[in-house]
């Protein structure tokens, strides 16, 4: 069966609506008209991803005859007015179709024709059969990047079919290790990372799959693949390409507001981020090298790395100066970040040096497309944010239980009133009591499915803390999968 197949000639394409009810039907999508729209070409972006150039249009203002006065004074008569009007009346015509053919030129040199796709602002046009085909086409390779992609909470691995414009499950035959070391580096991970590849029983009702010829000879991987309706094993290829998502069964000992004191490798992914020794903000860890944070936690001042040492696995602040702080390399904030509304609130930091993976330091996976949660899903969040508000951040790290708030809720007048877009998720209580806070912002928001745990959000904003009616908002992570892999891939 084809999933989630792309608009005509687009390239491979899915649309992530980020948080969605589990029960709805696939391709349904949530309340849509109450949202403000993506800002274009930054929302929930496609796989690798078409955008067509429009070129920017200035008004003109109306053209309009005026009464041409001399400053010598000299009257004109009625026949000398009627010329000088017409003439000027050309002229503002004539201008005006000299700018619109300029703009027609530049817009037809910048678009590909015949449906062909640009690759990213070369210039260069390729036909959109070229893309995934496993031949590098554009004169950056961007034709071969980001067409595998792991889909739903079973992490099966899909490649994208340029020849019929769809995703399809990998067929586990003759599918071995080696193959899923490769998807997973085209997916932006270290080659060192790879965890598992096993096949299993695919209940996606897939009729078609992707298949390796394996008589293909010596070739790159996307090349070996063909799609075919037959799969001898019946089963489709699972992908993990870290270990993610698990923790010790830590038997909890026991704030955020409302929470409850964490425990030693609760919540392995948690980290404190400093600047000049004192914690700023909260982040999670992805990958032995990448943290996912809020971008309003890395704005200016605080846009340089050097500003930054991440502390990972340590419960209290007071004893962070004991520990080894991990220094940042880069940061990247997510391009659409607006700090006036708080959308895309996502940025990426990576370290200079990996993070040594151990019952107390573990990255929590990233979620999935296909991987809905239930309307109002429990999930944690966790940090040394204020214990109330206006309150001083806690030594200790804290956690606490909320639930999802559907974006319907979330956005009605009486809560946030339209501010929440889809790039954010409302997770908390409208009665309050319980919520994050000042501190725990770029902090996890995570939930439990699967045995696994996944980072559904990155601690945003909210009016105040706790309040009946103000729960807090986080960044939606499923929204923003595609452009973490992208960065994690370009940026390795
Ligand atoms: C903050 O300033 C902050 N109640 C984080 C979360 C919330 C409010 C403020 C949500 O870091």
């Amino acid at each position: 069966m084809a999933l989630n197949p792309g608009p005509p000639a687009f390239g491979p394409y899915y649309e992530n609506h980020g948080y969605q009810p589990e029960n709805y039907p696939p391709g349904h999508l949530v309340n849509a008209n109450a949202y403000v729209p993506y800002p274009v070409p930054y929302g929930p972006s496609a796989v690798p991803q078409y955008i067509p150039r429009v070129p920017t249009h200035t008004s003109s203002p109306a053209t309009v005859c005026l009464q041409p006065k001399s400053s010598s004074g000299i009257v004109f008569t009625s026949r000398a007015k009627k010329i000088i009007c017409v003439t000027i009346s050309i002229g503002v015509i004539l201008t005006g179709a000299v700018i619109a053919t300029v703009f027609l030129w530049k817009f037809v040199k910048n678009s590909c024709p015949n449906s062909g796709i640009e690759c990213g602002t070369s210039g260069t046009c390729i036909s959109a059969s070229n893309w995934c085909d496993g031949i590098s086409h554009c004169p950056s390779g961007e034709d071969e990047n980001h067409c595998v992609r792991l889909y739903g909470p079973k992490f099966i691995l899909q490649v994208y079919s340029s020849h019929n414009k769809s995703w399809y499950p990998v067929c586990q035959d003759d599918w071995n290790d080696h193959y899923g070391k490769i998807a997973c580096k085209d997916m932006g991970y270290n080659m060192n990372s790879f965890y598992s590849s096993q096949g299993i029983t695919d209940d996606s009702g897939a009729t078609s799959y992707m298949k390796l010829n394996l008589s293909a000879g010596n070739v790159d991987l996307y090349e070996k693949l063909y799609n075919s309706n037959v799969c001898f094993s019946g089963t489709v290829v699972s992908l993990r390409c870290i270990e993610c998502g698990t923790k010790m069964d830590v038997s909890r000992m026991s704030r955020i507001v409302g929470g409850t004191n964490a425990a030693p490798g609760e919540w392995p992914w948690q980290v404190s981020l400093h600047v000049q020794g004192v914690h700023v903000c909260g982040g999670s860890i992805i990958t032995p090298e990448w943290i996912v944070t809020a971008a309003h936690c890395v704005e200016e001042p605080l846009s340089n790395p050097r500003h930054w040492t991440a502390f990972a696995g340590i419960l209290r602040q007071s004893l962070m100066f004991y520990g080894y702080g991990y220094k940042v390399q880069k940061i990247i904030s997510h391009p659409s970040y607006d700090s006036s509304t708080k959308n895309n609130d996502i940025a990426l930091m990576k370290m200079q040096t990996p993070f040594v993976f151990n019952e107390k330091i573990r990255p929590v996976c990233l979620p999935n497309p296909g991987m809905m949660l239930e309307p109002t899903q429990s999930c944690w969040i966790s940090g040394w944010g204020a214990t109330h508000e206006k309150g001083k951040t806690s030594d200790i790290l804290n956690a606490a239980v909320v639930r999802i708030i559907e974006p319907w809720k979330c956005n009605s007048r009486y809560v946030y009133n339209n501010l929440i877009t889809p790039a954010m998720i409302c997770a908390g209580y409208l009665r309050g009591k319980i919520d994050s806070c000042q501190g725990d912002s770029g902090g996890p928001l995570v939930t439990e499915k699967n045995s696994v745990w996944w980072l559904v959000g990155d601690t945003s904003w909210g009016s105040g803390c706790a309040k009946p009616n103000r729960p807090g908002v986080y960044g939606n992570l499923t929204v923003f999968t595609d452009w973490i892999y992208q960065q994690m891939q370009a940026n390795r």
